[in-house]
């Protein structure tokens, strides 16, 4: 498991390293990925370290809940009236590469199923 004083989600929970945050509650943070995949992609986690969906959805309902009703709000925040998409990659054959947690909200395209 991830140290927290190692993790790059921990540290921007942290401030020690500064993304560009578009939302924030007590228990969640979103923020714009670095790499965006679509004209909106933002990124929202728990501000507590869990490894990914699975842990999250173990650890906490209200946690869980929160990462979600944060993302709603980002997706209005950001106009997506038309629809979006919520994506949590949970393990590495789910493509997972950063282990805290985070749903990836992506928009302002139109998306093609089933994902690669
Ligand atoms: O997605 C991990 C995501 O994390 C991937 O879309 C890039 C993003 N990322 C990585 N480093 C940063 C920084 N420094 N700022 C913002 N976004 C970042 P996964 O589901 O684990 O494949």
């Amino acid at each position: 498991m991830t140290d927290p004083s190692d993790c790059l989600f921990c540290k921007f929970v942290r401030r020690e390293i500064e993304p560009v945050v578009v939302g924030e509650s007590d228990l969640s943070l979103a923020f714009r990925d670095i790499n965006p995949q679509a004209p909106t992609h933002v990124l929202v986690i728990p501000k507590r370290h869990v490894a990914d969906a699975a842990e999250l959805t173990a650890a906490s309902a209200e946690e869980l809940a929160d990462v979600f009703a944060l993302a709603a709000q980002v997706a209005a925040d950001d106009g997506l009236a038309n629809g979006y998409r919520l994506v949590f990659n949970t393990g590495r054959d789910a493509g997972q590469e950063v282990f805290h947690a985070h749903l990836h909200l992506l928009g302002a395209r139109a998306m093609t199923w089933p994902p690669g």
